[in-house]
């Protein structure tokens, strides 16, 4: 069935009153009730009214003119341009804001955090996912280097000593990604270490502490692995304890038993990813109250004996069982992912299928989930178009897809399965973003 559709254009809001003082920088303060200090907002920012009491200069210019003394012009009902306020929370199967309902949708950007992007970069891909109506971005908040290579990262080694990386490319980067995502109206859910070797991630911890080459799923259960990675976890997660843009942490992007680099112990089991998750996910709640946690994992549901291989969670490659890792009081709520092509399975009926049975899993553990991390390479529209509908109608709280494409100052952002601004995915993406957001009586 075509339906009309227009795409509408994201405009900033109404410019604050200016009286020249001295000049506030880029994601500073700029106005808003009781507040006295200065209005000029830095070349190249404008000042943006985010709510009555909070008024911050954002990357932009303003066409020219003078700043307006007048308030709100255009707002467009598809795209949030508040920054974010208070903590999402969950009720049931819901994810809730203030006590109303929030839809969970957007994009998975690895890429904003990581790749030196400037805030003003960093500010057009926000600015492309919220056009689509999106609430959420996911993104890496790790770069485990031994070597830096030129990008930000987080954490560096020298021989078994970590050292957290506070500097410009290090968290002090992480506080622009954070602040440009709140300038767009975006929450961020950050994955804080990777089951590959994709910057760095378990492996490094492995290797630096207990010798190259040990099993990667020594990562979950040595007691020396486990204390470095809570010590880069407090310093991340403390960093971000009070800011209202971070939706969720994430224990790890996709874990399994086995990893890219070395071998599985062979006494790896779903016990012994769900028992680390329940310590971790314990720990992250036990230092910060105000953010919710889940795993970051594909979902791998344990059906012994069906032959999918996704369905074989108790495979020793693997060792997650999504309703098991539900049961964990510490977690808020549940994720999964859907790569069909390199599952090796047909788009449909398996994807929608799949869909179907974390419903179910959704439903017995009352917690909601979210397709957090999904694509596919060919037929795009008609295949994510049936997978939408499986989400909106089985009341699966949300999807982020993998993952958002931009067009910024050095070119595309990496273009493996990105969705750039006016494609037909993106344009799929805004109608199903409202489509949830009608569906959940979402009142942004
Ligand atoms: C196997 O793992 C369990 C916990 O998952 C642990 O108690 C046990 O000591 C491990 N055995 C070996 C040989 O590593
Ligand atoms: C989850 O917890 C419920 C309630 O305690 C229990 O009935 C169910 O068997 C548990 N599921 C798994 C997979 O552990
Ligand atoms: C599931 C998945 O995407 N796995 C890939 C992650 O990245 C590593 C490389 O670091 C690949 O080897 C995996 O196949």
């Amino acid at each position: 069935m075509a339906r009309f559709f227009s795409l509408l254009l994201w405009t900033l809001p109404a410019f604050t009153a200016v009286s020249a003082q001295s000049t506030v920088p880029v994601f500073g303060q700029c106005g808003g009730e009781n507040y006295n200090g200065p209005t000029t907002c830095a070349a190249g920012s404008v000042c943006v009214i985010q709510n009555p009491f909070y008024s911050q200069c954002v990357p932009g210019d303003s066409g020219g003119l003078p700043p307006s003394t007048t308030t709100a012009t255009t707002t467009t009902v598809s795209t949030p341009t508040a920054a974010p306020t208070g903590f999402v929370k969950t009720s049931g199967i819901h994810f809730t804001l203030n006590g109303k309902p929030f839809t969970v949708v957007g994009a998975n950007s690895y890429w904003v955090g990581l790749m030196n992007y400037g805030i003003a970069d960093m500010n057009t891909a926000f600015h492309d996912i919220a056009a689509t109506g999106a609430s959420v971005c996911r993104t890496w908040g790790f770069n485990e280097v031994t070597t830096p290579d030129g990008v930000a990262f987080y954490q560096s080694w020298s021989g078994s000593t970590p050292t957290i990386n506070l500097g410009a490319n290090g968290l002090e980067n992480f506080d622009n990604v954070v602040a440009a995502a709140k300038a767009n109206g975006l929450r961020l859910i950050v994955t804080l270490t990777n089951n590959w070797s994709d910057y760095g991630g378990m492996d490094v911890y492995v290797n630096q502490l207990l010798g190259q080459g040990q099993p990667h799923d020594f990562f979950y259960t040595n007691p020396t692995v486990i204390a470095a990675y809570k010590n880069y976890v407090k310093t991340f997660v403390t960093r971000y304890l009070n800011e209202p843009a971070i939706l969720a942490w994430e224990l790890a992007n996709e874990p399994r038993c086995l990893g890219s680099t070395s071998a599985s112990s062979g006494n790896c089991s779903i016990s012994t990813i769900s028992t680390w998750a329940a310590e971790m996910s314990a720990f992250i709640k036990s230092i910060d109250s105000n953010h919710l946690v889940a795993i970051g994992d594909e979902g791998f549901i344990n059906d012994p004996g069906n032959p999918i291989f996704v369905y074989q969670g108790s495979s020793p490659s693997l060792g997650i069982d999504f309703a098991t890792n539900l049961n964990i009081s510490t977690l808020d709520f549940g994720t999964f992912h859907l790569y069909p092509d390199s599952w090796g399975e047909p788009a449909n009926p398996f994807g929608t299928q799949w869909i179907e049975d974390h419903a179910t899993a959704m439903t017995a553990s009352n917690k909601p989930i979210i397709m957090e991390e999904f694509g596919i390479t060919l037929d795009e529209v008609d295949v994510y178009g049936s997978w939408y509908s499986a989400i909106e109608s089985t009341n699966v709280a949300g999807d982020l897809i993998w993952q958002a494409g931009s067009i910024l100052s050095n070119g595309e952002s990496d273009p493996n399965g990105a969705v750039f601004p006016g494609s037909a995915v993106y344009i799929l993406d805004t109608q199903h973003a409202a489509a949830l957001r009608a569906r959940d009586g979402d009142p942004q």
